[in-house]
């Protein structure tokens, strides 16, 4: 392909004739193929199957199926393992690392049509759904029962649950609720062949053999296709309570994170680090009014969510004045409504969203022990520099190289924001930024996943024993191996 000049397609796969179509159509109906190999269905209606959420990642796909049940997701992949057609499986595309869409004509398995809130237990909070159903919709269901979906993200009111489970993504508030490991309790997934394996259990303990449904979370659609999703949710919290500072230094934001844990413990929700690259750049997109009137190198927004508003925001009151005091933070703020929380949240989740309307942006997502966190990011604006990509003219294809990310997870997103996507800034970014994550024994891949991305780097954070029982496991679940 001319994508991806160093790619080749595996000849094994067959091409899509229109006896394969009609196959598709007659199981799925008309409305639910997108078909630009018979019916010519314009490449308008196909583009946004093919391309990716950062417009970086493209595929050749002439064929969409959009299934509605399990039993149609199994004659699928039987049909396509049986015929040698290839696949990728597809949920809101909001993906970061071009693993949702094809790289080469594999069919696209959309499944945005199962979508169903299947059961909810009000009383243990468990929650069944359907692998396409939207993260914000089961939220939002959720908080009419007075519960809370597990996992939030920026992406939310776009991203499916099945995605959600595939990626294993964190998220914002994975301090206080956990990886999805620990709070998905079961699903039901098909197999390269048809197989379907139901493992849709409730329990929340069931130590009967291997927890198979573990490879299926964080597998990228690689094993199989999630179909349901069964999640233990918390309550939802009563009071919400934000706080938004300014720090001069990355050694204060680790004590700010210290103090934040000693002092707010069980109502702190999430602790979240931008830095002031970051937040120009969002400045130059909404131009909204910053939160602070000063510029600070760091900050970071804080959430506690707890039973008694009064308490919680006497607590992070005392929490700001404290670190003030010892000279920790420098300036900060405290949202006193709704509009308020919501608008210190802006900065930090709407950073991927602005960075998309200024061009390319090359993203790695990582997890780096604390103390060195932020080095990488100086470490790369340097290297950045040094090879004369980086400045304000249109003749340097780097805008700025900015961090933010998971502080309470170790979880840092280094953003090279770009003009426009470069092949010599790419060139100056790989293999650095993996080495030097190896070499602090950090993962090249915290939340997002391998995807296409870093397929072939994944040897800087798996040795080859365990690359090659990963081998395995993809062996015996999918021999055929799409
Ligand atoms: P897709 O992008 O459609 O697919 C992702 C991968 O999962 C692909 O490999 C695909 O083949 C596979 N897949 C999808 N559905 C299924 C299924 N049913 N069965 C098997 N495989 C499947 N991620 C985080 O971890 N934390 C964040 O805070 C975060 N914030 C984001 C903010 C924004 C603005 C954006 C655009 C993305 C963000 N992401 C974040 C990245 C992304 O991983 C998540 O948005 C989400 O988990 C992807 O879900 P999706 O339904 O869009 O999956
Ligand atoms: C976030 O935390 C997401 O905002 C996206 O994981 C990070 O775009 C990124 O690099
Ligand atoms: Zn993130």
């Amino acid at each position: 392909s001319e994508t991806y000049p160093d790619l080749k397609r595996d000849s094994r796969f067959a091409q899509i004739t229109p006896e394969h179509v009609a196959y598709f159509k007659d199981l799925l109906g008309e409305a639910a193929v997108i078909d630009g190999v018979t019916r010519n269905d314009t490449a308008d209606d196909i583009e946004p199957f093919n391309m990716d959420w950062m417009r970086k990642y493209r595929g050749h796909c002439q064929l969409v199926l959009k299934p509605g049940t399990t039993e149609e997701v199994s004659k699928i992949l039987k049909y396509c393992n049986d015929n040698m057609l290839a696949v990728v499986p597809q949920g809101g595309n909001t993906g970061l690392v071009g693993g949702s869409v094809p790289v080469f004509d594999e069919i696209v398995i959309n499944m945005s049509r199962m979508n169903k809130i299947l059961d909810f237990d009000e009383v243990s909070g468990t929650l069944v759904v359907e692998a396409g159903c939207i993260l914000e919709v089961a939220d939002q269901f959720l908080a009419s029962k007075g519960y809370i979906f597990p996992l939030d993200l920026g992406a939310k009111g776009s991203c499916h649950v099945g995605g959600n489970v595939a990626t294993n993504a964190g998220g914002l508030r994975l301090l206080r609720y956990g990886s999805l490991h620990g709070t998905v309790l079961g699903l039901e997934a098909v197999l390269a062949d048809g197989t379907v394996v139901d493992d849709l259990c409730r329990l929340r303990k069931n130590n009967t053999g291997y927890d198979l449904k573990q490879l299926f979370i964080g597998s990228e659609g690689t094993i199989g296709i999630i179909t349901k999703v069964s999640i233990q949710c918390p309550q939802r919290s009563a009071a919400q309570n934000v706080a938004f500072f300014g720090l001069e230094s990355f050694e204060k934001v680790q004590q700010a994170f210290r103090e934040a844990k000693s002092q707010l413990s069980e109502i702190l929700s999430a602790f979240e680090l931008m830095d002031e690259g970051s937040q120009a750049l969002v400045h130059q997109v909404t131009k909204n009014q910053r939160p602070l009137e000063g510029q600070y190198p760091f900050y970071c927004l804080i959430e506690t969510s707890g039973s008694n508003a009064e308490h919680d925001s006497e607590k992070l009151s005392a929490f700001l004045e404290d670190v003030m005091e010892k000279g920790i933070v420098v300036d900060g703020t405290l949202a006193e409504n709704e509009t308020q929380i919501k608008s210190l949240w802006a900065w930090r989740e709407g950073i991927p969203e602005a960075l998309s309307h200024l061009g390319g942006t090359y993203k790695y997502d990582v997890s780096i022990p604390l103390k060195d966190l932020y080095k990488l990011v100086e470490d790369t604006r340097a290297r950045v520099e040094q090879a004369g990509l980086l400045g304000d003219t249109d003749e340097h294809p780097v805008r700025a190289v900015v961090g933010y990310g998971h502080m309470g997870d170790a979880n840092l997103h280094l953003n090279v924001s770009t003009r426009h996507y470069d092949s010599r800034v790419e060139q100056v970014l790989e293999p650095f930024i993996y080495e030097w994550i190896a070499e602090r024994q950090g993962s090249i891949s915290a939340e997002h996943g391998l995807g296409l991305m870093k397929k072939k780097f994944i040897g800087y954070s798996r040795n080859p024993t365990m690359v090659g029982l990963m081998k395995n496991i993809k062996n015996a679940f999918d021999p055929v191996g799409f």
